[in-house]
């Protein structure tokens, strides 16, 4: 397979606003040992990759960065020691570039706490260039079925919510609540939800993300702008959730999520909002018996999973398509809330 020795990314050197992408001439990467290089055709633009660019976390990121860690491709080569992987394989390019697969939480399966973790997009290069380099180990085998700009966002939103609902222990029947639920993670987390049979309460604001929650079959919408959130959750839910999914990136979500909580439920945290600390009442949370459980994306079984849902059509992302070279207008319209769903990029354009 042929491929260009140079192309087009989308680069930051310092962080900052969206005005510090700038779209640059850069060399293909090329495979090491257990690396494949990845032609990615689509990806997706999730609200980690604003923090990465803003540099609003407590981890250091790579500069220069290549950001992006949704990607969906077509492997044009393989590096030394690869059987796992073959030249033409579609596969996705997630967040979870690499971890060791030798320390205590490789070996038992907890990969994504691997202290070794390489982040796509964060400490490595990441998806918003032509050829991504991914470990192929870790890169996911997408099923034929899937069309590459669907699996897209599965390859983070999606893998991250469908582990978030199985750490939040609720059963079929029972209430799940979803703060962010209109965003990129939050209306798979409806669909998950609902294909796992639970109970949605979905919050977010304005009439299009409403629309989407409803779509969905979300059976009880919160407008956080204009619901008194805690008290709407508590009467729905006849006393509050069974488990909630902190996705969006206000930190006010947090206190309120440890208000409405059902006695007995979990907080599951995986949004992480600038700066945020966790303001639940040390009272509440012990008489009230709250567990709070940090999700952080998904094993490589969860993403198997996590599209097998896509495949047998349980699950459908809602995205829009854009060029490449929107990236920056993308990160503006995420600052200011406005994305329902996702949007997904076109490398080609
Ligand atoms: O592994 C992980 N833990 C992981 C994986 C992927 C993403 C964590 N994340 C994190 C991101 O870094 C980000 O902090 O999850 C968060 C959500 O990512 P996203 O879904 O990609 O963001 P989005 O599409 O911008 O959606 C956020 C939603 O939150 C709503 C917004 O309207 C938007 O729909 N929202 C806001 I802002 N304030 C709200 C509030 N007070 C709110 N929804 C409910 N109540």
């Amino acid at each position: 397979m042929t491929f260009p020795d140079k192309q087009t990314a989308a680069v930051f050197h310092k962080h900052g606003g969206p005005e510090n992408v700038k779209f640059e001439e850069v060399p293909v990467g090329e495979p090491g040992e257990d690396q494949v290089l990845v032609n990615i055709k689509y990806t997706g633009v999730c609200h980690t990759d604003l923090h990465a660019l803003q540099g609003d976390w407590p981890l250091d990121v790579k500069l220069p960065l290549i950001g992006g860690h949704e990607g969906a491709g077509v492997v044009v080569k393989v590096g030394r020691g690869v059987s796992r992987l073959k030249i033409g394989d579609r596969v996705g390019v997630k967040w979870m570039n690499s971890s060791c697969g030798n320390c205590e939480y490789c070996m038992k399966g907890d990969e994504t706490i691997c202290p070794h973790i390489q982040l796509s997009g964060y400490t490595v290069d990441g998806t918003f260039q032509h050829y991504a380099l991914a470990n192929a180990t870790h890169a996911t085998l997408i099923p034929e079925s899937v069309p590459l700009e669907v699996a897209a966002p599965v390859m983070c939103a999606g893998i991250t919510v469908y582990r978030a609902l199985k750490e939040s222990g609720v059963k079929p029947g029972q209430w799940i609540c979803i703060p962010g639920a209109g965003g990129g993670l939050g209306h798979l987390a409806v669909q998950y939800a609902k294909a796992m049979a639970m109970r949605v309460v979905a919050i977010d604001t304005g009439d299009d993300k409403k629309e989407l929650v409803a779509n969905f079959h979300g059976d009880v919408f919160v407008d956080f702008k204009t619901d008194d959130v805690v008290e709407v959750v508590k009467e729905k839910t006849g006393g509050g959730a069974h488990g909630t999914l902190v996705l969006s990136t206000s930190p006010k979500s947090y206190e309120q999520a440890a208000s409405f909580a059902r006695p007995g439920s979990t907080m599951v945290t995986v949004a992480m909002p600038a700066g945020a600390k966790l303001g639940a009442d040390i009272f509440w949370l012990t008489v009230k018996q709250l567990k709070v459980c940090g999700s952080h994306v998904g094993s490589r079984l969860d993403s198997v999973e996590a599209l097998d849902y896509v495949a047998r059509g349980l699950v459908k992302p809602y995205y829009k398509v854009q060029p490449f070279s929107t990236l920056p207008d993308v990160y503006n319209l995420m600052h200011e809330g406005k994305i329902a769903g996702r949007i997904v990029l076109d490398l080609s354009k």
